[in-house]
């Protein structure tokens, strides 16, 4: 059964500073996933930390937000056929170096940190994460 879901998706720091937002929206458009919201915006530390809230007390919470806010990100609203796990899939593995064959962090990411992009991990999350970002006017299915 399939299922029409909406996740967001983020290009990263990393990934803007080295001009690569065409290469990875093209990962996700040859597999099913349309962008239905696309903003570059710039966030504050403020931001960040509420993006991120859920890891405030990892280690290394304070230098992912700093990475964040480091330049420009891209933030998209992705459409499909179970986009959150798919988009997960495209994706790949958190750590570039566990990431499998093809996927845009094994192909792209510098990092564990700077791993070129954000994607929702449940329908739950995606749901909270797009409201953050955009209102309902601004995604054009
Ligand atoms: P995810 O992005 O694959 O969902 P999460 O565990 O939710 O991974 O972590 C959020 C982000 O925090 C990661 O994408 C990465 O940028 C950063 N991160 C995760 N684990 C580490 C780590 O061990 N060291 C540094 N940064 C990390
Ligand atoms: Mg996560």
């Amino acid at each position: 059964m399939t299922t029409s879901q909406r996740t967001l998706s983020i290009i990263k720091p990393d990934a803007t500073r080295r001009n690569i937002t065409g290469q990875i929206n093209q990962r996700f458009e040859s597999q099913g996933l349309r962008i239905v919201a696309q903003k570059k915006i710039r966030l504050s530390l403020a931001e960040a930390e509420k993006f991120y809230a859920i890891h405030k007390e990892r280690p290394f919470f304070k230098d992912l937000c700093a990475f964040m806010c480091s330049g420009p990100i891209v933030v998209q609203v992705l459409e499909g056929d179970n986009a959150v796990l798919l988009n997960r899939q495209i994706m790949g593995a958190t750590n570039p170096a566990n990431a499998d064959e093809g996927t845009i962090r094994k192909d792209f990411a510098e990092s564990i940190e700077a791993n070129s992009v954000h994607g929702s991990d449940s329908e739950e999350s995606a749901h909270s994460e797009i409201q953050l970002f955009f209102s309902e006017l601004e995604i054009v299915g």
